[in-house]
């Protein structure tokens, strides 16, 4: 039987952390042969509810969801407890010896609050994190992070965590990626899963670029491009890139709550791909530490193509960029250089 894996879930209280547990706990994640230990963080006032998803987990007998064993030492005497779900407040206790950290918990922007205080905030909690999962983390530790301003809160981390390789440091731009397969998808009236290589580039925030110039659909005759057989390109250059970008705000609108059940989906996805590999011929859409590859700003972290294998990432190069590409690359990358100089105005 393989060794459980040990993944961390902060802000496990929250509404991405309710659907992630059980995906996690039912192999979505690893693979369902892979036995796990769940290790949840959340902040003190949610104790309580964190408790509540402990107890539905310890409720849902999931299989895979295996007992880690904890000594208890009380003069002479020793107890030895199995507990198959870390749920604690307390950043040490959850991230001992995490193989895989999934980062959902921050501090949201509530109305009438300026930018820079959310910022302020979150680097704050990401400077922390960051410390804990250095000294304590297992070495090689995979990282994503899905709490907002993800990209620049993935920086913080990775800027006070030195140890931990850049590499294993990434922030979630997979459920933008997913967003443009299913718009895709539902424009031909095709498979989703007939549908790749699509392209998040830069920021997960509206100034993204949900890319298609690469993009294929398998068809009976083979792959063919997108822009073939969509053959609408004011649709694709206009409606299709605002409705990816701005799909977020609608579901708010419809759901009066954030997507929680696609996040969690998308977050099981990245890492899955991220130690799985993705298949050949198919990349995906991570946020990356940027080596100023498709001349990104280098230094920040930037979504882009990436084929995953021996649980690494490699950014796909070559890819041609036409002047309209050009110009999106640039102003989301304009736009993660300002949040990283808002993020260390922060820190001084
Ligand atoms: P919720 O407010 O439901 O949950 C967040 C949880 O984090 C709460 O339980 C809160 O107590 C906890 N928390 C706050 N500070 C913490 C800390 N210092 N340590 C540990 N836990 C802490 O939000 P939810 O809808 O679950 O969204 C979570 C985050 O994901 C938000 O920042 C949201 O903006 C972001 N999203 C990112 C997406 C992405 O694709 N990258 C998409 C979905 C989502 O909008």
């Amino acid at each position: 039987a393989k060794e459980p894996v040990r993944v961390l879930v902060t802000g496990a209280a929250g509404q991405i952390g309710y659907a992630l547990v059980p995906m996690i706990a039912r192999g979505v994640m690893l693979g369902a042969d892979q036995p796990v230990i769940l290790h949840m963080l959340d902040i003190p006032p949610a104790e309580e509810a964190l408790n509540g998803v402990k107890m539905e987990l310890v409720d849902a007998a999931f299989p895979l969801l295996k007992g880690c064993i904890f000594i208890i030492m009380w003069f002479k005497f020793q107890m030895v407890l199995l507990r198959c779900v870390v749920a604690t407040t307390d950043v040490v206790e959850a991230c001992t010896g995490v193989n895989i950290a999934v980062m959902v918990g921050g501090f949201p922007r509530k109305e009438g609050m300026e930018r820079k205080d959310v910022m302020s905030k979150n680097v704050s909690i990401y400077k922390s994190q960051a410390s804990a999962l250095e000294q304590h983390a297992a070495p090689n530790c995979k990282v994503v992070v899905v709490a907002n301003p993800a990209n620049t809160n993935a920086l913080i981390l990775k800027e006070f965590a030195p140890s931990i390789p850049a590499k294993n440091i990434t922030c979630l731009t997979r459920l933008d990626h997913n967003r443009a397969l299913g718009q895709i998808s539902e424009k031909l009236n095709v498979q989703v899963s007939d549908v790749k290589n699509v392209i998040i580039w830069g920021n997960h925030s509206s100034t993204q670029y949900p890319d298609v110039n690469h993009a294929t659909v398998k068809t009976p005759s083979g792959e063919k491009p997108v822009r073939e057989l969509v053959k609408d390109d004011a649709w694709l250059n206009g409606e299709f890139i605002t409705t990816v970008q701005q799909r977020g705000a609608a579901i708010i609108k419809a759901r009066k709550l954030s997507s929680a059940l696609s996040a969690a989906s998308a977050a099981c996805d990245h890492i899955r791909d991220w130690v799985l590999g993705t298949p050949e011929g198919t990349w995906v859409s991570m946020g990356v530490y940027s080596d100023g590859s498709y001349n990104a700003p280098a230094g920040v972290i930037y979504s882009f193509p990436v084929t995953c294998g021996n649980g690494e990432w490699t950014i796909v190069q070559g890819l041609a960029i036409d002047e309209f590409s050009r110009k999106k690359l640039d102003l989301t990358g304009a736009e993660l250089t300002e949040e990283k100089e808002l993020a260390y105005s922060c820190l001084s």
